[in-house]
């Protein structure tokens, strides 16, 4: 059987997240994280962004949540990673993208803000490119790439201005998660689904990167070994949620969370976009927040209310009620 490749790096969180799916699925892959994988994208034709899979055909795709998807559909039915339950899947969606566009800015934040974990991220990013490059060589590479990605740090948000709300958050969703997996393996049951890869991606690196992996592990040792076991989870065979069952309280408390921090942003930055805005500013939790306006964001907000359009009436009869109760229909019903 002719195995996929998947054109990635282990610092990238998006790339370990789609290693983990990968996983999960029981697909056959290459792991192939040697030298520039972006640079697959861009021969391809393809955004500039990793992880780029290869399919068994030779079709390359890149962006990690239209590639799940394309993989359910690719391989419908068997270890699926999507919810059975309409209700629980939105959800999962949500808390996917709250996951890839939000917790993004925790890793990006710890990772180029603190002295230690920019000097081990320059390391571990540029060894992966090339373990014995020439001493001379790695240093300047080394300085480049710090110096790109903190230069990035305004634009996606990542200022001195909006450092507590990131780390706040940060702490938040540790603690809800510490307590979330004492008593559910995952978040929508006992076998993942897209939000738990979603969480992991970003997380996986807040794991190792020494600061945020500091915090994680005294405050949230349970959320570092479910990083660990999902990783590999190719083992697990577990269920969903009763759907009639109502949510775990520590679900809800993730989903009012992303009501009162994520959604508010992303309607805040779709405004700024509409208006020409240079400068999305609201409050989050009551503190101003401020970044340049994201067009990627504005996409994933319409996605998201796409899908929750496009549901039967008896799927939002369900669904709408805990989206109202946790602060989340605001944002998603336009
Ligand atoms: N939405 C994309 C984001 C992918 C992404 O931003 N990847 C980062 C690395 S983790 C990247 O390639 N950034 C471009 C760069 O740094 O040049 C996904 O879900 O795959």
């Amino acid at each position: 059987m002719t195995p996929y490749i998947l054109h990635g790096f282990d610092p990238s969180p998006y790339s370990v997240k789609m290693r983990a799916i990968m996983r999960y699925r029981r697909l056959p892959f290459v792991w192939k994280a040697v030298g520039m994988p972006r640079d697959v994208a861009v021969q391809a034709g393809l955004p500039p962004v990793i992880p780029v899979l290869e399919f068994p055909d030779g079709r390359k795709m890149n962006d990690s949540t239209p590639l799940a998807h394309a993989l359910e559909r690719e391989h419908p039915g068997v270890r699926s990673i999507v919810p059975d339950d309409p209700v629980q899947a939105f959800l999962s969606d949500l808390l996917e993208d709250f996951g890839d566009e939000w917790v993004t800015k925790m890793m990006f934040h710890y990772r180029w803000y603190y002295a230690a974990d920019r000097d081990f991220a320059q390391a571990w990013i540029t060894t992966s490119r090339d373990p014995t490059m020439p001493a001379p060589r790695r240093a300047a590479e080394m300085k480049a790439f710090n110096d790109r990605q903190v230069g990035r740090m305004a634009m996606v948000g990542c200022t001195e201005q909006n450092r507590p709300i990131i780390e706040d958050s940060y702490r938040f969703v540790l603690d809800t998660l510490d307590r979330h997996v004492r008593a559910v393996p995952y978040l929508f049951g006992s076998r993942p689904s897209l939000a738990d890869f979603g969480l992991y991606g970003q997380l996986q690196i807040l794991s190792v990167d020494p600061t945020p992996m500091a915090e994680m592990r005294a405050r949230a040792i349970d959320v570092y070994c479910w990083l660990l076991r999902l990783d590999d989870a190719s083992g697990i065979d577990g269920t969903w949620l009763d759907p009639g069952a109502p949510l775990p309280a520590t679900l809800t408390a993730l989903l009012r969370h992303c009501g009162e921090t994520y959604l508010p942003f992303l309607a805040a930055n779709l405004r700024a976009l509409q208006d020409g805005a240079a400068e999305v500013t609201l409050d989050i939790q009551g503190r101003p927040y401020a970044q340049a306006p994201f067009r990627y964001q504005a996409k994933c907000l319409d996605a998201l209310r796409k899908k929750r359009a496009a549901l039967p009436v008896d799927v939002l009869r369900r669904l709408d009620p805990i989206l109202e109760e946790t602060g989340c229909l605001a944002g998603l019903a336009g």
